[in-house]
Formats: C-alpha cells, sequence, structure tokens
C-alpha cells in the first residue's frame, strides 16, 4: 500500500476486517516487520489519539516513530505555491519535505483544513505535496478532508459490536462552538457506504456532504425519523461543507442544541450503541447520560485507532 487516504486503499474490507482481528489479538507477531525501519509523524494540529495510537502501532510492528510537530519544533512552514515569503513562515515544504521524507521509510500527515478556501482544502493540496516530494508512503492522520484511519476503527468497531448482519448505522450531526472539519463525517461516509451497514445520514438543511464521500446514501433531515431503529448513532459536528452554497464554506449554519444527542434520541433507537471519534464536547454533542450508559463505544473506539494504524502500517511495512 502506497498510500492511506480512501477506503478504496485497503482493498476488501471482508479482508482488512480479518487482518484487524487478527491485529488485535497478536500486535506482536510482526513485531520484525518494522526493525531498521523509521516512521515521521507529522502534526500541523493538535492531538491526542491519533499521536499516541500512531507510535504504539509503529512500536508494536518494531518500527521508530519520530514525532514532529510543526511551528513548535520545527519552523513555521509554507504550503502555498508562488508566495513572497516575507511573512511568520521560514521555510516552504518544499524543502522542508523532501528533508523529512530523507530520513524515514513511512509518513503520517496530519493537517487540518483552513475552512477558508474550499478549492484548496478539498485538493487536499498539502497532502498532495508529500506525495509528490516526499517519495515515501503517505498516510493521512486527519488531512483537508479524510481521516482514514478513524473510519477503519469505526468500522472495526462496528464489527466487533454488531448484533445483526447489517446494522442500521446513522451519522447525525450536533451542535459545536467552533467551526470543524468535515474530514471525519467525509471519512465516515465513504466508509459505510463500502460496509455491509444500511447508513443514514442526518444533519440541517445546508450540512450536506460533499458527494465524493456521501455517495447515495439516504439524507434524512429529520433527525428522531433518521434515528428510528438504529443500530449505531454514530455523532459528529461539522461546518458547512459548501456544497449547495460555496460562499458559505466552512461556516457555522446552526447551533440547534436540539441536535445534541440525549436520552429522548436514544429512546427511538434499537438500544443502539453510541459512537464519537474524540473530543467531544459533552452536553453539546452528547448528553453526560448518553455518553456514560453502558452502550457508550467512545473508549474501544479509541483504542480500535492503534489497530487501525497498525494494519495500514503493516500493509505499507509489507509493501516496501
Ligand atoms: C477535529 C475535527 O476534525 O473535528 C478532530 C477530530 C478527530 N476536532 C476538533 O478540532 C475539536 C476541537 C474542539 O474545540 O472541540
Amino acid at each position: 500500500m502506497k498510500s492511506f487516504f480512501h477506503v478504496s486503499d485497503i482493498g476488501d474490507l471482508g479482508v482488512a476486517l480479518e487482518e484487524a482481528r487478527q491485529v488485535k489479538a497478536t500486535p506482536y507477531a510482526w513485531k520484525h516487520l518494522g526493525e531498521d525501519k523509521t516512521i515521521m509523524l507529522v502534526f500541523f494540529n493538535s492531538s491526542l489519539r491519533t499521536r499516541l495510537s500512531s507510535q504504539k502501532a509503529a512500536l508494536n510492528l518494531g518500527m521508530n516513530p519520530i514525532v514532529l510537530n510543526i511551528g513548535q519544533d520545527s519552523w513555521k512552514l509554507e504550503t502555498e505555491m508562488g508566495v513572497v515569503m516575507d511573512g511568520d513562515k521560514s521555510e516552504h515544504l518544499r524543502e522542508a519535505i523532501p528533508v523529512m521524507t530523507s530520513y524515514c521509510d513511512l509518513i503520517g500527515i496530519r493537517s487540518f483544513a483552513g475552512l477558508q478556501d474550499r478549492a484548496f482544502d478539498y485538493s487536499e493540496t498539502v497532502l498532495r505535496q508529500f506525495v509528490e516530494y516526499g517519495g515515501k508512503p503517505v498516510i493521512s492522520l486527519e488531512s483537508a478532508t479524510v481521516h482514514p484511519c478513524q473510519a477503519f476503527a469505526d468500522l472495526i468497531t462496528i464489527e466487533e459490536y454488531r448484533k445483526k448482519k447489517r446494522p442500521k448505522v446513522v451519522l447525525t450531526w450536533a451542535p459545536h462552538p467552533r467551526a470543524l472539519p468535515q474530514a471525519v463525517p467525509n471519512s465516515f461516509a465513504e466508509w459505510m457506504n463500502a460496509a455491509d451497514v444500511d447508513f443514514v445520514i442526518t444533519h440541517p438543511r445546508g450540512y450536506e456532504l460533499d458527494s465524493a464521500f456521501a455517495g447515495n446514501a439516504p439524507v434524512e433531515y429529520d433527525q428522531m425519523k433518521a434515528l428510528e431503529g438504529a443500530d449505531f448513532v454514530y455523532a459528529k459536528n461539522w461546518s458547512c461543507p459548501g456544497v449547495t452554497d460555496p460562499a458559505q464554506y466552512g461556516q457555522i449554519l446552526s447551533k440547534d442544541m436540539g441536535w445534541t444527542v440525549d436520552a429522548a434520541h436514544m429512546a427511538v433507537t434499537n438500544n443502539a450503541y453510541f459512537m464519537h471519534c474524540l473530543p467531544v464536547r459533552r452536553n453539546m454533542i452528547v448528553s453526560d447520560e448518553v455518553i456514560d450508559a453502558p452502550t457508550s463505544l467512545v473508549i474501544p473506539e479509541a483504542a480500535n485507532r492503534a489497530v487501525s494504524a497498525q494494519v495500514v502500517m503493516k500493509r505499507m511495512l509489507e509493501s516496501l
């Protein structure tokens, strides 16, 4: 595997889930695979699960992780081409990328959407530069439009907890005080569309996800109706994707607290499990009651981040 951005990069999902099961059961069975190999984990943005689970996955494979926090430990980097560098950014990605990749075998990048320029974000400008100028396999650790390590961990979690062959999975928008990227819902939708689940999306009007990710998944604007009979409720806030009105890209269109997932919402489901990628704003996205209930999967879901990352790194090491 040369890059990990989309569900198509992992191939057959049944095979990937079986590999995840084996990795989880015997995480050290491939501890020689990463011997004398190095992964560079580059963070342009904050992280808790991603930086820890990625390092843990690398260590399980016997690989050395190097973590770099851009702007804190390094020079501030310019990401746009053709600009006069007279501001606060001291180095361009054009030089920084080949320098970084000269010290490693694999590279993971966290680079959130700026939410200012839809075309810049949706063409994955920063990630594409790492592919073009790095010459090493690249993992998106949440880039402008995707968070595949999260979506793979979510799929593993659904596979572990599903009580029927084809569960109903509902992705619901929920309110948040800040404008957040669409990477998590984009990838979740892309992966659920590829999985053997009955997938429904619900959000206020104007929050329509890009069709490259949402595909033909049904969108139900009545949240309660969408949640009826759900086996898994996946909550997430995202800002306006700008599909219907590009001028609204990255904006907060609603802070309607009626969308906060609480006990009344869960009551219409099929005793559903609650999921969220974390970090979560309690009593904005989800009530304490729901996230603290035994049906909340947020912790096992986060634990599976080390499993999804290990499968991806294992595949990349095997194809070096
Ligand atoms: C990120 C997002 O894409 O929504 C990362 C999720 C894995 N979340 C945030 O930035 C939350 C920040 C906040 O202030 O709650």
